[in-house]
């Protein structure tokens, strides 16, 4: 890109406005058309944001049709999702049907979607700042899987992030910038539309100068874009330096106002303020009211030559950011007004921008409407030449093979953390092409999660290695942390959002990279609630990772309330793509593991999580594998109800031992008593779920795992479900066959105290589930 000749430079700076102006024309046609003209059945707005996509043209056309090269990737702006799509409409690479279809069911989406859009997606967006931050971490990921070899220097690709600036304001961004310091990142560049508007208003001034100062302390460098080439030609006229001095004292409120008023209001107002300056007036004379609009709203933004310049200035690896001022709405007659991030261009402001473009009436989805024959070739053939249109579609990476088995930690007494951490460590130490390509990471909570094991075997991961000073200075410790770049540990900093953004660039790897990696993190469960929009988000993007949480409920009964979690059985259930286990014993955590690693990697599958314990318990003896089926599909008999079958426990994860005391003692007065560990609660609602829908979508009957599990009791039989956490996680038992139930678990804050005070505190004990049992059969 550098040995650019100036007749080529013109030739690309023309089709870049060329573009950018049908970028923005496409972009506010597609919105245009799915608000008014195409038919509404349900009187609902539909929405889109026209400005939004305005302000944000010329920086996409000089990203995509100049810089981008063939292995970037790029998180788009949320509200900027049309001009993607018209990017792709113009490549060929979108259909008619899909922008007329934008906003409806399973048209192009309103925002970037990796999996329901027909186009090339690299990063989903929608929730404003994740998809920025996500940036980071890809770039990260990308240098891992360099440091392994598992993908060429040369094949590496820039990281990019086009966002709003009102996403400056997410605190995610800041705890990604802290933790993209610590890790050196390279390759990411994030282009700020500073078009100073958010939502509801125009943004702060005092802000102005702040990021430049907060970005490169942290080591990135920060290129400017403040205003285009026809202002500083300007600037450099006599009366020009005023000018310019005038729009950089100027509050972003006024200047949107003044914008959204035009030519004639931009002069009563610099002659008011800087008429008496020499040679003002008579620059301002020189430019008419059109004119002179179009030169105060040059931003650098909106000029091409000034985007590719700043592009073509940043070819190293270091991570960069871009403010290009730009206008909301630029171009329309939107421009500038306060309200027009949700405003629309009624029918006689649309027709007359079509006019101003020469598209005519009937020809609004021409792809190159408007340009005559030679200009409409010329400028496809730019379009079909750029790097855009060769780029590979995203690989499909080989699966990683998973042992049939693996094996089960020894131990007549453990806790379902220490086994998960056994697990790993067993695997650490094999051969097993699984055990390198996991990758683990936590939030600072390493050692606490049982991961140490597993660190100290492969090694934290540096680009750059580190020694351990402790170890160094022969100091003893458990924790060997010398990091190399063969390491398979990424230390994060406590920022759990920035784990759950980790942990889905890491399960993005194999369609982003080509390699498959087997990403496995832990948080303290009741954590997971603090990053939990970063998991969703992970979710919705398709990445696959194994998440643990630990540990979790009541069992950390001396550290209070604030630590234990209640709610993280519904967040397990109610989460899409992510699929809920609570094993009790370390054979059931080794069984639900490799599950996991095999679902993880199936184009149906998802991800998992793990939601475990610090509580040493006995574990229980088995006479053979049967169980092992019915656990995987969300629970089994441990004694199956027999005789007249009245009733059942049905219970979950490290409350066990109170259970199987109780069930003891009941055992003898309820002849027959079922006893069924749920070993996921999210499997078998989902599958019950899935079966009841099936009756009006398919013609599947078979019945779910859960109504099979519970005709083994007598109908009108009842239940107690017992967990650490929501009730209501268990308590929906009773309605598959329409069961009574006697609901324990935790609705209420925790507080110190040992297991068996808090058992009892919160009627968890033995001694409760005997009573919720005879409240079932005595009544009140
Ligand atoms: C986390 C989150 N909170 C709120 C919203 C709703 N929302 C959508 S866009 C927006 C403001 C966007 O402003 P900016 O990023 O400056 O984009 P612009 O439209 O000005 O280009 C808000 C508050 C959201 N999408 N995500
Ligand atoms: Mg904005």
């Amino acid at each position: 890109m550098a040995s650019i000749t100036t007749d080529t430079r013109a030739e690309t700076v023309a089709a870049l406005e060329a573009i950018d102006a049908r970028l923005r024309w496409l972009s506010s046609w597609t919105v245009h058309n799915a608000n008014h003209i195409r038919d509404k059945r349900d009187g609902l707005k539909v929405g889109g944001h026209q400005a939004s996509c305005a302000s944000m043209t010329a920086i996409m056309a000089a990203l995509y049709f100049h810089a981008l090269g063939p292995n970037d990737k790029v998180a788009v702006k949320p509200h900027a999702g049309p001009v993607l799509q018209a990017i792709h409409y113009l490549l060929g690479s979108q259909s008619l049907d899909q922008l007329q279809r934008f906003r409806a069911l399973g048209g192009a989406q309103s925002y970037p979607s990796r999996t329901k859009d027909h186009i090339p997606v690299d990063f989903s967006t929608g929730s404003v700042g994740l998809g920025v931050a996500i940036t980071a971490f890809s770039s990260l990921v990308q240098d891992f899987l360099i440091a392994r070899g598992q993908l060429a220097q040369a094949d590496a690709g820039r990281m990019i992030a086009l966002m709003g600036d009102a996403e400056l304001d997410e605190g995610n961004i800041y705890e990604c910038l802290i933790e993209g310091y610590k890790h050196d990142i390279r390759n990411c560049w994030w282009v700020v539309d500073y078009n100073r508007q958010s939502l509801d208003s125009t943004t702060a001034d005092r802000m102005f100068r702040r990021f430049d100062d907060i970005f490169e302390t942290c080591g990135w460098r920060v290129i400017t874009l403040k205003h285009g080439k026809l202002q500083r030609a300007a600037f450099a006229r006599p009366g020009g330096k005023s000018i310019e001095q005038w729009i950089d004292n100027c509050p972003n409120a006024e200047f949107a106002v003044l914008t959204y008023q035009g030519g004639a209001a931009w002069r009563t107002r610099l002659l008011a303020d800087i008429g008496d300056k020499p040679h003002v007036k008579k620059l301002l004379d020189s430019f008419d009211d059109d004119a002179l609009a179009a030169l105060m709203t040059n931003l650098g933004g909106h000029c091409v030559e000034t985007l590719i310049d700043a592009f073509d200035s940043a070819q190293d690896e270091r991570p960069t950011l871009f403010i290009a001022y730009t206008v909301k709405g630029y171009g329309l007659p939107l421009a500038g007004h306060k309200d027009n991030h949700s405003g629309m261009m009624n029918a006689g402001q649309i027709a007359q921008l079509r006019t101003s473009m020469g598209i005519a009436e009937g020809a609004e989805w021409e792809p190159y409407g408007g340009l005559g024959d030679n200009q409409a070739a010329r400028l496809k053939a730019f379009v079909d030449s750029s790097v855009l249109a060769t780029k590979a579609a995203e690989p499909v990476a080989p699966a990683v093979a998973v042992p049939a088995r693996l094996p089960v930690p020894r131990g007549e007494s453990q806790s379902t953390q220490a086994a998960f951490g056994n697990v790993l460590l067993d695997l650490a130490k094999s051969n097993e092409p699984l055990a390198d390509r996991i990758v683990t990471t936590a939030p600072d909570v390493t050692q606490t999660t049982n991961l140490g094991a597993f660190v100290n075997q492969r090694g934290l991961f540096r680009r750059s290695a580190m020694a351990d000073v402790f170890r160094a200075a022969q100091i003893p410790s458990a924790q060997k942390w010398a990091g190399h770049a063969a390491g398979q540990h990424i230390e994060l900093g406590i920022a759990e959002n920035n784990f759950f953004l980790a942990l889905t660039s890491l399960g993005l790897s194999a369609p982003h990279f080509g390699t498959r990696l087997i990403p496995v993190g832990t948080v303290y469960d009741p954590f997971i609630s603090r990053g939990l929009d970063a998991l969703n988000y992970g979710c919705y993007s398709d990445a696959r990772f194994l998440l643990v949480g630990t540990p979790a409920g009541l069992t950390l009964g001396p550290e209070g309330g604030a630590h234990q979690s209640i709610n993280t059985p519904l967040i397990g259930m109610g989460q899409p793509n992510l699929t809920y286990f609570e094993p009790a014993w370390a054979d059931e955590v080794a069984l639900t593991m490799r599950w996991a690693f095999d679902h993880m990697q199936k184009p149906e599958g998802s991800s998992v999580y793990l939601r475990l314990s610090t509580r040493v318990i006995p574990q229980i003896e088995r006479t053979s594998d049967a169980w092992e089926a019915d656990a995987l599909k969300g629970g089994y008999w441990i004694h199956r109800p027999s005789g007249p079958a009245e009733a059942a426990i049905a219970f979950c994860g490290a409350i066990a031992p109170e259970v199987l005391d109780a069930y003891a003692q009941l055992a003898e007065d309820i002849p027959g008593l079922g006893l069924l560990n749920v070993t996921s609660p999210d499997l078998l609602h989902r599958d019950w779920s899935a079966r009841r829908a099936a009756r009006w979508t398919s013609s599947k009957a078979a019945p779910s795992h859960v109504e099979d599990l519970l005709s083994a009791l007598a109908p009108g039989a009842g239940l107690i479900t017992v967990i650490d956490g929501s009730p209501g996680a268990l308590s929906w038992l009773g309605g598959v066959k329409g069961m009574r139930v006697s609901p324990l678990g935790i609705d209420r804050f925790g507080q110190t105290g040992d297991l068996p005070d808090l058992y009892r505190t919160y009627r968890l004990d033995a001694d409760a589930i005997i009573d919720a049992a005879a409240e079932l059969f005595l009544g009140d």
